[in-house]
């Protein structure tokens, strides 16, 4: 018999299971994860809705301007960050990330203050010294390429990097995300087509974060294919799409996708259906939306279900996930913002060219 605890959750019920098993692994649909590596991933999602959490009240009490991010996508985004072959340089996985991606990079391993850096524009911000918006990473010890905020550019550039890792040899890939709506641009058909020429193809991992939404216009009102992994279809590229709520469906699909494209040095196309739970960003209020599934209530009770949490630990968990993004806070918004002495560091990087050609940085002849 299922006895209910209202307490453990803001919005639903946890059923508390009675079953006696011996917690080994945790099952949805066919597939498993070790209790284990179920609860490193549990722990990283809700760290990371904590962050989102923490980041849109930043933006509504005017720490900070403007926030965007991805609650509702941690269960995915753990999984992909979790399995990165992280470093710097073609023998190691680059990345090409979209403006949601903090659950990827949290799970590699980035302190969280350095998320609230950006969000609160500190001149401490590591990625943009204040002058980005939120989750505009850029890591070059982790081949992490500046975000960019023109959608999609950056499916233009992973075969660029996936060009050089293939001619450097090893398992390298270039993973590259974007939203539904972003594959309406060019840039993405540019992706696919570089990807996949006969002869040269390319260990490209396309990510596509299905979330249903381009801002406020329905993805079923702008996309005639049933499904958006099938545009992989006529360029002969593998393809498939998960249940990006589901971590354990996500952490097989991933680890089935990376596998191809590290060893066979192809392209691979993986779509993720994702919830947006909290609006396109605060430009458009960030309310939570009730209405969709949320991955971390799904995955707390297929973990109690399996035996491997209860109540009071999901309470310990989410107290100590909050914590850390409190104290996070605490100390970015502490920090030193950037001073107008500053406007112009960073903005420009010389080059051989500058000695041939003085102030003239187009490198043409004179
Ligand atoms: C080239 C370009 N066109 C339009 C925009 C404005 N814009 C910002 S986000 C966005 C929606 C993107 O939707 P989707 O690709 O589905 O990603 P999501 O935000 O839903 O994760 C648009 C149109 C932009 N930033 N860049």
């Amino acid at each position: 018999m299922l006895e209910t605890d209202e307490d453990a959750s803001d919005s639903r019920t946890l059923r508390r299971t009675t079953r006696k098993v011996v917690p080994h692994v945790v099952r949805t649909g066919r597939e498993t994860l070790s209790i284990e590596l179920a609860l490193t991933l549990y722990r990283q999602m809700i760290r990371t809705r904590a962050l989102e959490e923490r980041a849109i009240k930043m933006s509504k009490s005017g720490e900070a301007y403007f926030w965007i991010g991805g609650p509702g996508e941690e269960a995915f985004q753990v999984c992909l960050g979790l399995q990165v072959l992280k470093g710097r340089g073609p023998a190691f996985d680059f990345l090409h990330l979209h403006y949601r991606s903090a659950g990827i990079v949290l799970a590699m391993g980035m302190p969280m203050v350095d998320h609230f850096r950006q969000l609160a524009m500190t001149a401490t911000d590591p990625f943009s010294m204040g002058r980005n918006f939120v989750g505009h990473y850029a890591i070059p010890a982790w081949n992490i390429v500046p975000v960019s905020s023109v959608i999609q550019v950056q499916f233009a550039m992973a075969p660029g990097t996936a060009h050089v890792q293939k001619r450097h040899g090893g398992e390298g890939i270039s993973i590259v995300g974007g939203g539904d709506a972003g594959t309406a641009e060019g840039d993405f058909e540019t992706c696919l087509n570089w990807s996949a020429r006969p002869g040269n193809e390319l260990p490209v991992l396309m990510i596509v974060m299905n979330n249903h939404w381009g801002i406020s216009t329905p993805a079923a009102s702008v996309h005639g294919e049933k499904r958006l992994s099938d545009r992989a279809l006529p360029y002969g590229i593998r393809s498939e799409t998960v249940d990006g709520n589901d971590p354990v469906a996500s952490w097989h699909a991933i680890d089935r996708a990376m596998r191809y494209c590290r060893r066979e040095r192809r392209p691979f196309l993986l779509e993720a259906l994702v919830s947006r739970l909290h609006g396109h960003s605060s430009s458009s209020g960030a309310q939570r939306n009730l209405g969709e599934p949320d991955c971390i209530g799904l995955f707390e009770q297929a973990l109690v279900d399996a035996g491997g949490l209860d109540a009071e630990r999901i309470r310990g968990m989410k107290a100590e996930a909050k914590d850390e993004a409190d104290a996070a806070v605490v100390l970015a918004t502490s920090e030193a913002k950037p001073t107008a002495n500053d406007v112009e560091r960073h903005t420009f990087s010389p080059s051989a060219v500058d000695a041939i050609y003085r102030n003239d940085y187009t490198g043409l002849p004179k």
